[in-house]
């Protein structure tokens, strides 16, 4: 059985409530890997819980594990969520599992500490099918997991801590059928109210921003080929929108034009989002990806000013940036543009009203901002230690006995947390609510869902 927590107790989060729960609306995207995997490999029976969709009470996660008496659940864990991750383990003991395996972005990062989770009896660090399969095949066999590339084991594994699973051919994961998953149900709030789902179709990003920890030396594309034939599979199922969560979808231009040529030779016809980087963008490109069916790209711009940017190493400048939302306007591609506030260059109010008035000057058609919140591993987060403004001991702590009362330390050099929560509520209320916006948007409103779905958001951002 493998299970996403409920998202009851996410550490006290940078992007506001109503934002949030828009957010959560993504469908499992590891677990329907890593099932996938072991259903085409072995003879092991999956279900899959996503138990944030449906906001299962603990007891109702509890009794569906009871019902169906897995020998072996696993969990998806991301650091915020980690007192949901600690609260289902517990569920999952009580409910007599006799094995439970953690992976997910937090253990990539911190595995010893997760493994020492009280009710853990592995981890998983990495991409999880092939370690995942080999793990329940070995305790399968009554065998004691010892040595398997990429997994923590108690008791008394001796894999060492760096040992991390990647494959080098993505292509030979198999397609995932996303009928494993209540797939109709998820949605997203910024696109067209069609049957929405994620994919990914490369791994990691080279490059090299402060307050990110991708993996730099392991990025992988899959074939147009194969990511195309998983596309034809989603719209066998009806699935009209596919939002491609790979990282960085243009590391290079040639393979999104590759990619691109391959939908439209095989005629595939639906509406997809994906996350760029501004350096590369170009008419050709961008006419390529409109001729494809790309409706909407999302840019992690993060800052306005050169000083910020290079402070983050995002190696580009804001010439670059105001370039690409300009050539997105006149292809007739939307945009998002991410940015951050709160960042080490930002030292004043004023310069914070800054980013927030340049958001509104590159015109995208959507924004998020984050308050940002450098997460231990990270360059950035290093940096704050060295210069004495982060602190690592509570987050060891929360690490070591997740807890509800947390709160993720902010950059605080110039500003308190609260300072930064104003800032940000006023940053959504300066974007969203101006007239040309809520105009704009009523007019694309396509049916009564996607109505109530965006007023419902609308009115939550208000009353922030
Ligand atoms: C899409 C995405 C989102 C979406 C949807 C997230 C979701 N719940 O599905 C949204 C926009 C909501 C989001 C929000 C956030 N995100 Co996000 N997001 C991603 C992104 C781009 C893709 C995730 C994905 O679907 N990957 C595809 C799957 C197939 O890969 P995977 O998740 O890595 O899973 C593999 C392994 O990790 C492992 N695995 C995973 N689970 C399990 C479970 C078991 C049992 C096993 C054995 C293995 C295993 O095997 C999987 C298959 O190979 C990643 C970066 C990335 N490219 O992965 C960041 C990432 C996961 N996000 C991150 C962060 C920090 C956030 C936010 C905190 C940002 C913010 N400031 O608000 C929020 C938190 C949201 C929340 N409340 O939980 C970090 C996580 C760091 C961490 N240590 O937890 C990442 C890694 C980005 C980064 N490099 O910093 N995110
Ligand atoms: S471009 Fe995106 S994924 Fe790559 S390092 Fe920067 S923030 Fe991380």
């Amino acid at each position: 059985m493998l299970i996403r927590p409920p998202a009851r107790h996410t550490v006290e989060s940078e992007v506001p409530e109503a934002v949030e729960a828009e957010n959560l609306s993504y469908p499992p995207l590891a677990l329907l890997s890593i099932g996938q995997f072991l259903l085409d490999q072995s003879d092991h029976e999956v279900r899959i819980i996503d138990a944030q969709l449906d906001d299962l009470p603990y007891e109702d996660l509890g009794r569906q594990v009871r019902d169906w008496a897995p020998d072996v659940v696993g969990i998806t864990a991301f650091t915020v969520q980690l007192v949901d991750v600690h609260k289902t383990i517990r569920a999952c003991k009580e409910a007599g599992v006799p094995r439970v395996v953690v992976g997910g972005p937090h253990v990539n990062d911190f595995p010893q500490e997760c493994l020492d989770l009280p009710g853990v009896d592995a981890v998983v660090k990495g991409e999880g099918q092939k370690p995942m399969l080999d793990l329940v095949n070995c305790w399968a066999k009554g065998e004691v997991a010892k040595g398997i590339p990429g997994v923590m084991a108690h008791p008394d594994d001796p894999v060492p801590v760096d040992d991390v699973y990647f494959t080098n051919d993505l292509d030979e994961y198999p397609i995932l059928d996303r009928s494993l998953i209540d797939y109709q149900r998820y949605y997203d709030v910024m696109g067209e109210g069609g049957v929405f789902t994620t994919m990914i179709s490369s791994r990691g990003c080279p490059y090299r921003c402060t307050f990110c920890n991708t993996p730099r030396h392991r990025y992988r594309v899959m074939s147009p080929g194969r990511v195309c034939d998983e596309i034809a599979a989603c719209l066998d199922l009806g699935i009209r929108e596919i939002y491609f969560v790979d990282d960085t979808f243009n590391i290079t231009n040639k393979r999104v034009i590759d990619l691109c040529d391959e939908i439209i030779s095989r005629g595939l016809k639906f509406s997809w989002t994906v996350r760029f980087r501004v350096k590369g963008v170009d008419r050709e490109l961008l006419e390529k990806m409109k001729a494809a069916g790309c409706t909407r790209i999302q840019f992690g711009v993060e800052q306005g000013t050169e000083e910020g940017l290079l402070r983050l190493k995002k190696d580009v400048t804001s010439r670059e940036i105001e370039h690409a939302f300009a050539l997105c306007r006149d292809v007739g591609i939307h945009t998002v543009a991410y940015f951050m506030i709160g960042t080490p260059t930002e030292r004043s109010r004023q310069d914070v009203l800054d980013t927030i008035d340049y958001s509104i000057r590159l015109k995208p058609d959507f924004v998020m901002y984050n308050i940002l919140t450098p997460f231990p591993g990270t360059t950035l987060y290093d940096e704050g230690v060295r210069d004495g403004v982060l602190d690592l001991e509570p987050w060891l702590q929360f690490m070591r006995a997740p807890n509800e009362e947390f709160k993720a330390q902010v950059w605080d050099e110039y500003f308190s947390r609260e300072d930064l929560r104003e800032l940000l509520n006023l940053a959504y209320r300066r974007f969203y609510w101006r007239p040309s916006f809520v105009l704009r948007n009523a007019f694309q409103v396509r049916n009564l869902n996607d109505f109530k779905r965006k007023a419902t958001a609308g009115l939550r951002l208000l009353a922030s």
